[in-house]
């Protein structure tokens, strides 16, 4: 039978050998012991810690512990049949203040998790930077700053150094997107600056941090790993008359920022002219773009759902809900026309739609855009508002059947993708764990096992269980109830 091509609950879809089955975290989220064994502080200890920026006043100090808790987690890894775990490394427990040398006891944690992978068979895939920067060089100006991006590089060359025999997959930085835009932009991340114009500096500086990382690390590392960058990109649709030229102006700013100087080597005419009343851009220095645009063995891809603009007539109150929290700012400099539409649903915990075709497009569109480049998918997942349950006979269960619904179908669409010839490496599923959602504290639940915040104690959720069922057979399992309709 002739699968509908817009409906993705299909089951019995088998992946083909060497496809990566992964799960993902990210340090700040997880890890907690923020003040232990040397770690400085970062600015997501600052933001967390000043009241207004995080749900309920949630900090990351305990987070689920895992820094304690590591054997433990790394078991849990194991019975979930993972072949691979995506773990970000937190700066500031290597170098509290972001230079200088290296902590041992911070490389010794980030070490013992690389052997503790290994041991059981697991493909350890690191990413250096997922958004906790010492606050130390925030205070110097952060990612507005070009020194931060040579900081970055002496940080990756003292990681490459240490843990540079055993990595598998680097991945430089998670989401500059979110860095930048969200951080400096809008507000809604830490530090929670809202200028655009530092934004747009820190978009560069990032790219700049991750080529000169890139060079780094191939200088020391030992063994023959793979280099890589996740980005979180928009799959716009337009709406209204202006609807072409919105997603134009939006595909500018939230992906051809970062593709254009990585994958080709320049930054898009269109953005700089797009934001030229923003800035002049004279913070990308001669030489930069070549350093930037280093070859990639795999292009992280980061896709949770889908984002619709249309050019803002003036007249009606102008809609800006485009997923992220309003904390004042904007995280679309020179984008003031564009307005940001609501979608269709069904919708997760976090208010974003499931649109499963969205990331099937989005395949196919990089594949078409950079023909040759290797994709894997570093982050898909939702948030749903789950329940444990403790059965008569103690039995602990989080029935999460919208969870594993939402797999399913994102697992199709990478399949579909694959069939149609895009070179698909893995995928990862966000997240291993319940964690700290930034500027929403612990009030959304991305894991596929549940963390009791009281007790700390773990418990698979049913979509766990369906995921260690997928990785086993390699073969997208049945679903008894589609629960998103
Ligand atoms: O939790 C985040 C993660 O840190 C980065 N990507 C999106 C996830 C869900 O919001």
């Amino acid at each position: 039978m002739t699968p509908n091509r817009d409906d993705y609950r299909e089951s019995g879809l088998t992946f083909p050998a060497g496809f990566l089955f992964g799960s993902a975290t990210a340090a700040y989220q997880i890890e907690g012991a923020a003040t232990e064994d040397g770690r400085g502080p970062s600015i997501w200890d600052t933001f967390s810690r000043t009241p207004g920026k995080v749900w309920n006043g949630d900090t990351g100090d305990v987070a689920d512990d895992h820094y304690h808790r590591l054997e433990a987690d790394l078991d849990l890894m194991s019975e979930l049949g993972l072949e691979a775990y995506r773990f970000s490394i937190a700066w500031p427990r290597i170098q509290p203040t972001g230079r200088g040398p290296a902590n041992p006891k911070g490389l010794d944690f980030y070490s013992r998790l690389v052997d503790g992978l290994l041991a059981r068979g697991i493909t350890p895939v690191a990413t250096l930077y997922h958004w906790d920067l010492p606050q130390a060089l925030e205070d110097e100006g952060g990612w507005t700053d070009r020194r931060t991006a040579y900081a970055f590089a002496d940080y990756a060359r003292i990681v490459g150094e240490a843990l540079g025999d055993r990595v598998a997959v680097w991945t430089t930085l998670n989401e500059p997107w979110c860095s930048a835009y969200l951080g400096y932009g809008s507000g809604a991340h830490a530090p929670g600056r809202t200028d655009g114009a530092a934004a747009l500096a820190a978009v560069h500086h990032l790219n700049l941090a991750h080529g000169l990382a890139v060079q780094e690390l191939r200088q020391v590392v030992t063994n023959a790993p793979q280099y890589a960058i996740t980005l979180n990109f928009h799959v716009l649709r337009g709406a209204g008359d202006g609807g072409e030229e919105a997603v134009r102006r939006i595909d500018a700013l939230a992906n051809r920022a970062f593709t254009g100087p990585l994958l080709r080597g320049e930054y898009p005419a269109d953005l700089l002219k797009d934001t030229a009343g923003v800035t002049d851009w004279s913070f990308v220095h001669e030489g930069d773009l070549a350093v930037i645009h280093q070859p990639l063995d795999l292009l992280g891809v980061n896709y949770y759902s889908t984002t619709t603009v249309r050019l803002w007539d003036g007249a009606s109150p102008r809609q800006s809900n485009d997923g992220h929290k309003d904390m004042g700012g904007s995280p679309w400099p020179g984008a003031d026309q564009v307005e940001f539409v609501e979608q269709a649903g069904p919708y997760t915990d976090m208010g974003w739609n499931i649109d499963p075709g969205g990331l099937e497009e989005l395949l196919l569109h990089l594949r078409a855009e950079f023909p040759g480049q290797a994709l894997i998918i570093t982050e898909n997942g939702a948030a749903f508002p789950d329940e444990l349950t403790v059965e008569a006979d103690g039995t602990r269960a989080v029935h999460d059947a919208q969870r594993a619904d939402y797999l399913r179908r994102h697992f199709v669409a990478a399949h579909r993708a694959l069939q149609s010839g895009v070179d698909l490496r893995g995928y990862f599923v966000w997240s291993l764990m319940d964690n700290f959602e930034w500027g929403y504290g612990y009030s959304k639940r991305f894991g596929i096992v549940h963390v009791d915040y009281d007790t700390l104690r773990r418990t698979p959720k049913d979509s766990a269980h369906w995921y260690r069922d997928l990785i086993t057979g390699r073969t997208i399992p049945a679903l008894s109830v589609d629960s998103l309709g």
